[in-house]
C-alpha cells in the first residue's frame, strides 16, 4: 500500500495546514508500518499564481525541514522536492490531454481563485488539477490523505485515471482521498467563518509554525470568542470556541467532553491560557528540531535520497504510459 501528499511551498505553514495535513502524515506514518510513505513539497504548484524567487527558494527548503521537524522520519518517509523530478510536468501534460477544459473550470479552487485575479489568470492555475493527478498517478498511490478543500482534486484524478484505464489498457491505481476527522478545518482567530489562511491580510488570524512563541500565545490570548461565556462545542452558536476546542483537541489527544469537564465552571480566559501554552510548546519543539535541521548537510542528503527514489518509480511510469499509448520509438 502507498500513501502520497504534498504542500504548497507558498509562505510558512498555519496551524491550519499543520493539524489539517502535516500531522495526519506522521500519524499516517506511525500507525501503517507496512505502507510506502511519500511525501514532497508541491514547487511547481506554487508559480501557479507569481512567486518572488528569493522567497520561494527559502519556502521550499523551509517546507522540507519542516516536514521533518513535525514528525516525519526520512527512514520511513520519502521526502523530496517536486521540480526535481521532471517526470510531474512530463505525465501532466499526457494528462492534459485527456480530460477537458470543462472538467477544469469546474473546479472550486480554480474558480475562487481565478475571481480574484481577474485578467491575470495563468494558464497553470486552470491545468493545476493534472499535475497533481500526475504527481499522485505516478506512483500507483492508494490512499492521498489532504484537508477537505482537496478532495474534489483527488476525485478528478480518479476520474482521469478511471479513463486512461479504460482508454489505454489497466495502467494507474485509482486513489482514493484520506480526509481525516478533526481538525480538517481550522478556522481563522480572527472570524470562526473563515478558513486559517497563510494568505489571509490580517496575521492575527493565523499563526505559522515559524512565528515568535510569545506572539502565538498572545494570538490565541487574543482569539475572538463567542457570547455564552462556557467552554462547550457547539458549532453552529459558538463557533470561535469550537474552533479553539478543536485546535486544543488535536494537539492533546483528547476529546471535547474531556475538554469540556475540565474547563466546567471556569470562564473563556483560564481556558485561552491553556490553550495559548499548549500552543507555545508544541510551536517550541517543532521549532528546536527545525533550526536544528534547516542548516544541516543531513537534509541536502535526505532530500537527495527522496529525489532518487521517487525518480525510479516515475521514471517507470512514464515509459509504461509512453508505450501504452504509442509515444516514441519502443
Ligand atoms: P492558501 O490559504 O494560501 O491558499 P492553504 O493554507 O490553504 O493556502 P495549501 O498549501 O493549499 O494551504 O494546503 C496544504 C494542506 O493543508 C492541504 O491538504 C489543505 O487541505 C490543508 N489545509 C489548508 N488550510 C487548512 C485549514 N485551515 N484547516 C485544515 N487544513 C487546512
Ligand atoms: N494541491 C495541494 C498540494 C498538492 C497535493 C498533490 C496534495 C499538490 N500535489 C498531490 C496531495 C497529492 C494543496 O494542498 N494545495
Amino acid at each position: 500500500m502507498r500513501i502520497l501528499s504534498g504542500i504548497q511551498p507558498t509562505n510558512t505553514p498555519t496551524l491550519g495546514n499543520y493539524l489539517g495535513a502535516m500531522k495526519n502524515f506522521v500519524k499516517l506514518q506511525n500507525d501503517f508500518s507496512d505502507a510506502d510513505i511519500i511525501v514532497f513539497v508541491a514547487d511547481l504548484h506554487s508559480i501557479t499564481v507569481p512567486r518572488d524567487r528569493q522567497e520561494l527558494k527559502k519556502n521550499i527548503r523551509s517546507l522540507a525541514a519542516l516536514y521533518i521537524a513535525t514528525g516525519l522520519d526520512p527512514a520511513r518517509t520519502h521526502i523530496f522536492i517536486q521540480s526535481e523530478v521532471p517526470c510531474h510536468s512530463e505525465l501532466a501534460f499526457i494528462l492534459e490531454c485527456n480530460s477537458y477544459i470543462g472538467e477544469m473550470e469546474r473546479m472550486i479552487q480554480f474558480k475562487e481563485k481565478s475571481a480574484k485575479q481577474g485578467q491575470t489568470v495563468t494558464t497553470g492555475l486552470l491545468t493545476y488539477p493534472c499535475l497533481m493527478a500526475s504527481d499522485i498517478l505516478l506512483y500507483d498511490a492508494n490512499y492521498v490523505p489532504v484537508g477537505e478543500d482537496q478532495k474534489q482534486h483527488v476525485e478528478l484524478t480518479r476520474d482521469i485515471a478511471i479513463r486512461f484505464n479504460n482508454k489505454y489498457g489497466d495502467t494507474f491505481v485509482v486513489p482514493e482521498p484520506y480526509i481525516m476527522k478533526g481538525g480538517a478545518r481550522i478556522m481563522s482567530l480572527q472570524d470562526p467563518l473563515h478558513k486559517m489562511s497563510k494568505s489571509d491580510p490580517n496575521p492575527k488570524g493565523y499563526i505559522t509554525l515559524l512565528d515568535d512563541i510569545n506572539e502565538a500565545k498572545n494570538k490565541i490570548k487574543r482569539a475572538v470568542t463567542d457570547s455564552y461565556g462556557s467552554v462547550k462545542y457547539d458549532k453552529e452558536n459558538q463557533p470561535a470556541v469550537s474552533n479553539l476546542m478543536e485546535i486544543y483537541s488535536k494537539l492533546k489527544n483528547i476529546s471535547y467532553d474531556e475538554i469540556e469537564k475540565k474547563y466546567q465552571g471556569l470562564g473563556y480566559q483560564e481556558f485561552k491560557e491553556d490553550l495559548a501554552e499548549i500552543v507555545g510548546n508544541e510551536l517550541k519543539n517543532i521549532q528546536e528540531k527545525y533550526h536544528a535541521i534547516i542548516s544541516s548537510n543531513e537534509l541536502d542528503k535526505i532530500l537527495d535520497d527522496g529525489r532518487d527514489y521517487a525518480y525510479r518509480l516515475a521514471r517507470r511510469k512514464i515509459e509504461k504510459v509512453h508505450h501504452k499509448i504509442g509515444l516514441g520509438r519502443k
